[in-house]
C-alpha cells in the first residue's frame, strides 16, 4: 500500500542543453524553451491539484528557476526551499563545457556512451588550467561544502549516488516520515541516482534512462519506501518518450 508520495523534476532545457554541451557544475541558465518547460510542469501540478510543504533543489541556477516557475504556477512562492550541492547535477570533469555530438565525433560514439551513461566510468578531470576550473571551485555557493580537499575533479554516476543519497537518506525521509509533501527539482543524472536506488537498478539497467527536462515524475513509496508506482510522469506517453529519446540522441556524432 502506497504511504508517501514524492514529485521530482529535472530543470528545464538550459542555455548549454540547448547548445548540447556538457554542462555538469557550470552554472548555465535556462534556455526560453526551458522557462516554458517550468511553467508547463507548473501547470501540469497544478492541474493534478499537487500541494507541497517544502521543497529541495540544488545549488545551480536552472533547478532553482525551474523551480521557482514551479512554485509560482501552483500559487505557493512562499514554500520553504531547501537547496545543497548534494543535489548538482554530476561534476562532468574536464568534458563540461564541450560539445557531446562533437565529442562523439573525435572520441566515438561508444565513448560518449561510457561517459555520459557508464555507472563507474568517470569523465577526464577537470585539471585547474580548465577555462571552468576557478569559476566553479572558488564559487561563493559552495562555502558550505563540498571541502576543497573534497571538491570533485570529475564524477561518475557511481560517485553522484554517493553524494546524493545521505541527503535521502537523511534529509528527505525523515521529512517524508514527518508526513511532509516533497518536491524535488534537481538535474538528469542526480535524479537518475535517486530512481535507480528506490527502483534497484542494476548497473546495466541505468544505463538506459534518460530523463526529460521540465516533466515532472511521482514517485509512491511504502511504509520501507520501496516504490508502489514508480516514475510516473505528469505527462502524455508519447511526448515523454520522444524527449527522453532526444536526450539520449545528445551523444550521437551529426
Ligand atoms: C546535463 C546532463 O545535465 O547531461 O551536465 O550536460 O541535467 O543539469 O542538464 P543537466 C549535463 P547528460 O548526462 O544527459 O549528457
Amino acid at each position: 500500500m502506497s504511504k508517501y508520495r514524492i514529485v521530482m523534476v529535472r530543470h528545464g532545457e538550459s542555455e548549454w542543453n540547448k547548445l548540447n554541451l556538457f554542462c555538469g557544475w557550470y552554472d548555465a541558465n535556462l534556455s526560453d524553451k526551458g522557462k516554458n518547460e517550468a511553467v508547463s510542469a507548473g501547470k501540469a501540478l497544478k492541474d493534478a491539484n499537487y500541494v507541497f510543504d517544502v521543497a529541495h533543489t540544488s545549488v545551480l541556477t536552472r533547478a532553482q528557476e525551474t523551480l521557482k516557475s514551479i512554485l509560482k504556477e501552483i500559487g505557493q512562492e512562499d514554500l520553504s526551499v531547501c537547496k545543497t550541492w548534494r543535489l548538482n547535477e554530476r561534476h562532468y570533469g574536464g568534458l563540461t563545457g564541450m560539445n557531446k555530438a562533437e565529442t562523439a565525433a573525435k572520441y566515438g560514439e561508444e565513448q560518449v556512451q561510457i561517459w555520459r551513461r557508464s555507472f563507474d566510468v568517470p569523465p577526464p578531470p577537470m585539471e585547474p588550467d580548465h577555462k571552468y576550473y576557478e569559476t566553479i571551485v572558488k564559487d561563493p555557493r559552495y562555502a558550505d561544502g563540498p571541502k576543497l580537499e573534497e571538491f570533485p575533479k570529475f564524477e561518475s554516476l557511481k560517485l553522484t549516488i554517493e553524494r546524493t543519497l545521505p541527503y535521502w537518506n537523511e534529509t528527505i525521509i525523515p521529512q517524508l516520515k514527518e508526513g511532509k509533501r516533497i518536491i524535488i527539482a534537481a538535474h538528469g543524472n542526480s535524479l537518475r541516482g535517486i530512481v535507480k536506488h528506490l527502483d534497484q537498478m542494476t548497473n546495466d539497467q541505468i544505463m538506459g534512462l534518460n530523463l526529460p527536462t521540465g516533466i515532472p515524475f511521482v514517485y509512491e513509496l511504502d511504509e520501507n519506501f520501496k516504490p508502489v508506482v514508480s516514475m510516473k510522469f505528469l505527462g502524455d506517453e508519447e511526448t515523454v518518450k520522444a524527449a527522453m529519446a532526444a536526450v539520449a540522441a545528445q551523444g550521437k556524432a551529426k
